[in-house]
Formats: structure tokens, C-alpha cells, sequence
């Protein structure tokens, strides 16, 4: 009671479907090069481990996002408009999508304001927060796929909960980390976990 409750929730990997985004438009634009199953994916970063597949591969995995309709075309992840919808309507709640662009800002920033538009509606532009500093941002809650979140600020307000990815998936977490498997799992139990 009394304090509302503010969830950031991420867009990359959480909501829009970031790594099968990009490992259909990598082989269909590279169809003679190797490429990283989504079961053999591991560490956050894609280009990092195209990099190390064959040094070339990096460049090569980055001019996939850096092009134009890469992030407008990404496929919502499985009940995650659906449920940031359903938060959003919940009594004492905020919900803001937190995203970082990349610095090629020449078609993702727009493209994710867009996609937002497509997929939630115009008056839910209103929720976006793009930076590339999310310990800067406060809320009880972010809902992030990426394992560490790290900024300026040492302490950041938000619980950190790890959205589970092809990417995450084997990594262990300390003992005081909670994951959210995915939009089908208990996201209401966590919410509800903060709210006092
Ligand atoms: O805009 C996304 C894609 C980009 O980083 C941003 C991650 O945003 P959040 O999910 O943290 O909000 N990105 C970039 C690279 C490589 C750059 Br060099 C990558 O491998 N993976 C990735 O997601």
C-alpha cells in the first residue's frame, strides 16, 4: 500500500525477439558463412562469439543490426505484449520499456520507437526510456535478459530480474538473483514480491 510500484522492462531479448532477429537475417544474407545455433549461443554479446567463431564473422554479425528494418521487423517474444499490456492496466503500477539503442543510431532508435507503436499502440510511447545508462533510470524492477547490468551508478533502485535467453540459459546466478524463464512463467508473484 501507499508507494506505487515501477517495473522496467526490457525490449532486446525480452519483448522483441532479438537473437531469432538476427540468426535469420545473418544466414539469409551469409548463407555460405558459419553461424551459432541458438542452443550453442553463450554470452551476451553475439558479435563477441561470431568473433571468435572466425575474426571476419564480427563485422559481419554487426552490419546485421546496423541495417535498415532489423529492429521494426523483430517478432514479439511469446506473451510479452500481452503481459507489459496487463501491468500496465494493474492497480499501483508503472511500467516503462528501458532499452539501449545502439550508437549506428541511423535507423534503431526510430525503429524502436516504432516497433512500440506497432505493437502497443501510440499513447504507449509515452512509457519508453531509451539510454544506454539503465543504472541511471529507478524502478523496483527491471526485467533484463542481460546478465550484468553495469553504469555510473554502483547501486542501482531496481532488483535486477534475469530474463532467460538462448544466451543465459547455463549460466548459475548468485543465491539472492531471481529469473523470470519466460512471459508464461510467475511474473505476477514477482511483481507482487515488492509491492508493500
Ligand atoms: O540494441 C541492442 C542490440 C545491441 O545492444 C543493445 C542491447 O540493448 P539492451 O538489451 O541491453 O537494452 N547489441 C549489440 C551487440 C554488439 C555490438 Br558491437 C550485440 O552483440 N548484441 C546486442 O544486443
Amino acid at each position: 500500500c501507499g508507494k506505487r510500484l515501477r517495473v522496467l522492462v526490457d525490449m532486446d531479448g525480452v519483448l522483441a525477439d532479438f537473437e531469432g532477429g538476427f540468426l535469420e537475417k545473418y544466414r539469409t544474407r551469409y548463407p555460405e558463412e558459419p553461424y551459432i545455433s541458438m542452443d550453442d549461443r553463450r554470452g551476451f554479446w553475439v558479435s563477441a562469439q561470431y568473433g571468435k567463431l572466425r575474426s571476419d564473422l564480427y563485422e559481419k554479425a554487426i552490419s546485421i543490426w546496423e541495417s535498415k528494418d532489423f529492429f521494426i521487423e523483430l517478432e514479439p517474444l511469446p506473451g510479452g505484449v500481452a503481459a507489459v499490456k496487463e501491468m500496465a492496466k494493474m492497480d499501483n503500477t508503472d511500467v516503462f520499456i528501458c532499452t539501449s539503442p545502439i550508437k549506428h543510431y541511423k535507423y534503431c532508435p526510430y525503429e524502436k520507437y516504432s516497433w512500440v507503436e506497432k505493437h502497443f499502440g501510440y499513447d504507449f510511447l509515452e512509457q519508453v526510456i531509451l539510454t544506454r545508462d539503465k543504472t541511471l533510470v529507478s524502478g523496483d524492477l527491471l526485467i533484463d535478459d542481460k546478465p550484468d547490468i553495469l553504469g555510473v551508478e554502483s547501486k542501482p533502485d531496481w532488483e535486477h530480474i534475469l530474463f532467460t535467453a538462448c544466451h543465459n540459459k547455463h549460466l548459475t546466478l548468485g543465491p539472492s538473483q531471481r529469473r523470470l524463464q519466460s512471459w508464461s512463467d510467475d511474473w505476477k508473484a514477482i511483481l507482487d514480491s515488492k509491492r508493500h
